[in-house]
């Protein structure tokens, strides 16, 4: 991707296009309301803090990858066409493989309202149709201004319905693991891969003391990340998902991660915006389906 090129015919006042870690290609936005950068690598969000915010809304590894063919171990992961380990176990990777491609700057817009908007696409290729032999056209709209609103766009240009799971997998920065708390899944029913995948029925708020991996299910409001030693609640806000998923690896799989450090468990938690477990989503032959979130800010 030739950065001159690209930023002759994409970047406006509050976005450009430079080179990041490992060459990758990234999109800073600076506007009135926020900053935030995204790679055009894997088609993901990275950072995005609005003014007057002292941290990153978003936590990203030190250890983190920046290389072709390697997914990037923070911000927010986009895992296509499935959630989670190969489907069919036929050895491909696990969260889908759009996440270590190359994505196209379709679009950059400045809104009235002071925002940045940024498309990135794919669609099929050889690669692709080796590891799925489907049709396809993927878009991720990315909206940055005092809240952040991410679209996943999935359109089936194929003749028949298309079944898929999907997340946007986001990596939270938080103060400290040990006293955050998600409000929001009291009484939903959590599928916990902690303990033999056991279906299990949340209650009251989600705290984390151990390894933490579950897809919470029938998900229907606001969910809250209230981290009081960062003085901040992140409020997100979901369309086209009934599921969401929360994770920390605790201290034994982050040892076993090499994109990410042993203590950085307690700076972080994943709530991941999904179509995961029973939560799966149809795209209509010839139609689209979109996954969309809003995360904001709130303090006292
Ligand atoms: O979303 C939770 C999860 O599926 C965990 O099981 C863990 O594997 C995590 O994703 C890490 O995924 P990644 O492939 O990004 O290391």
């Amino acid at each position: 991707m030739n950065l001159e090129k690209l930023n002759a015919r994409c970047a406006i006042e509050e976005l450009h296009f430079v080179e990041g870690p490992g060459g990758l290609v990234m999109a800073e936005i600076d506007n009135d309301l926020a900053k935030a950068r995204i790679s055009t690598y894997a088609g993901q969000v990275l950072s995005f803090q609005p003014h007057g915010e002292e941290d990153d809304l978003l936590f990203v590894s030190e250890y983190a990858y920046y290389q072709p063919g390697k997914a990037i171990k923070g911000g927010m992961p986009v895992c296509w066409p499935w959630f989670g380990p190969d489907p069919e176990d036929k050895g491909r990777p696990g969260h889908g493989f759009v996440r270590a491609i190359q994505w196209e700057v379709l679009e950059t817009q400045q809104m009235e309202n002071g925002a940045t908007r940024l498309r990135l696409g794919i669609t099929e290729n050889d690669d692709t149709l080796k590891s799925w032999p489907h049709n396809f056209a993927l878009a991720i709209e990315v909206t940055v201004g005092r809240q952040l609103d991410v679209s996943l766009i999935t359109i089936n240009t194929e003749e028949s319905d298309l079944t898929l799971t999907q997340a946007l997998h986001t990596y939270f920065k938080i103060g400290d693991i040990g006293e955050v708390a998600v409000e929001g899944l009291d009484g939903c029913i959590y599928i916990d891969k902690m303990d033999d995948s056991k279906e299990k029925t949340q209650q009251g708020t989600v705290t984390i003391s151990e390894q933490t991996d579950r897809i919470y299910t029938g998900v229907t409001g606001d969910l809250v990340i209230n981290d009081p030693s960062l003085s901040r609640r992140i409020r997100i806000r979901t369309e086209g998902s009934n599921s969401a998923v929360v994770w920390n690896p605790w201290i034994g799989q982050s040892a076993e991660m090499a994109d990410f450090g042993d203590e950085e468990y307690k700076q972080m938690l994943c709530v991941e915006t999904a179509n995961a477990g029973p939560d799966q989503a149809t795209v209509p032959r010839n139609g689209e389906y979109r996954l969309s979130l809003s995360y904001s800010i709130e303090r006292d």
